[in-house]
């Protein structure tokens, strides 16, 4: 995912639900969406970033994604969490608290949370507010004992974390492999960011895709119900609805193929036929074939990851892995 560069905006407070500690809302630029698709469909290779993917309903396509038995991703973290969950809390330690950085649902962090009864405090951190605002109200009154403070924002951007972070040692959880849907310079730009804002002496709990057989990976991204297809044309109807955009997305379909010179996933459009569309109050012209890039999501090993985590400004602490070899959960000390 790019990084935008962008002032600290000061967050405008809420009124906060009794159960939460905290609820600070960093508000959105609503003139990015618009900005990146003029700039995307402009450029000479089309391409818009993934995290448009997200509108209400594309957050329910990917919770779908989520269950499908082609995406082993979820399934298999989601044991690794269950399977290592006291070892992880050890890390933890006591008093600690967790930050977690684009939390969805907080299906995930639950597991740690169940296995933690010494965790101090939990930040979640997201942009979509009533989403976030729901799930930490549950979360929150399922755990009394952790003070949840909540932080609406985009969370590759700085912001300063709630005091239930500043007075605790801070673990950062990024589970779901989010990592590989960053470029790797981002992806090496977020984790010296979210080092930094962890703090020495704090920790990463990070969950990341692994290389595997192409067509494995095929399969996951090309699912036969056509659940990812859904999820990646759900773009053209955010435009059309967002950005008065006049696409037709049964005139594009959907394509994921393996690259493996990059290793990683590629998701496009592809523009069925020459045609003109508009958005934005700009025309833009497709050829045949054409296509708007809309993702890519890397595969790493266990090697790879581990460099990576070492120049970002962390110690590789521990791996786990399932038996297949398919994905990988890490946990790194901020050196
Ligand atoms: C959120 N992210 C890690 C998913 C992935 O696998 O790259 C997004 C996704 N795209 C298609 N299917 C799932």
């Amino acid at each position: 995912m790019p990084r935008e560069t962008r002032d600290t905006v000061s967050p405008t407070v809420p009124d906060i639900p009794e159960v939460l500690a905290d609820f600070i809302d960093y508000g959105h630029d609503a003139d990015t969406f618009q900005h990146d698709v003029i700039t995307g469909l402009g450029a000479a290779r089309k391409a818009i970033p993934p995290k448009y993917f997200y509108d209400e309903r594309g957050s329910r396509l990917f919770d779908a994604i989520c269950a499908l038995p082609e995406y082993y991703p979820t399934r298999t973290e989601v044991a690794l969490l269950r399977a290592h969950a006291a070892e992880i809390a050890a890390l933890l330690g006591s008093d600690a608290c967790l930050v977690e950085f684009g939390c969805g649902s907080l299906t995930k962090v639950r597991v740690l949370l169940d296995a933690a009864p010494d965790l101090g405090g939990f930040i979640p951190i997201d942009i979509s507010r009533e989403h976030l605002l729901a799930s930490a109200v549950s979360l929150a009154a399922d755990h009394p004992g952790v003070e949840v403070a909540a932080v609406c924002a985009d969370f590759t951007q700085p912001i300063t974390l709630p005091p239930a972070a500043a007075r605790r040692r801070r673990v950062g959880f990024f589970p779901g492999s989010t990592i590989g849907n960053f470029e790797p310079r981002d992806a090496l730009a977020f984790l010296r960011t979210a080092a930094r804002q962890l703090g020495t002496g704090g920790g990463m709990v990070i969950g990341v895709d692994l290389v595997k057989d192409a067509e494995v990976l095929r399969a996951a991204y090309n699912d036969s119900r056509g659940v990812t297809a859904a999820f990646n044309l759900n773009l053209l109807s955010r435009i059309n609805r967002e950005l008065s955009g006049s696409f037709e997305p049964r005139h594009f379909r959907h394509e994921a193929v393996w690259n493996a010179d990059d290793s990683r996933i590629e998701m496009h459009l592809i523009s069925r036929r020459a045609q003109r569309v508009h958005a934005c109050g700009r025309s833009f012209a497709f050829a045949e074939a054409e296509t708007i890039h809309t993702e890519n999501s890397y595969k790493y090993t266990v090697e790879g990851f581990k460099a990576l985590a070492e120049q970002a400004g962390f110690a590789h602490r521990r791996v786990w892995m399932d038996g297949d070899g398919l994905f990988s959960l890490h946990y790194l000390d901020v050196a």
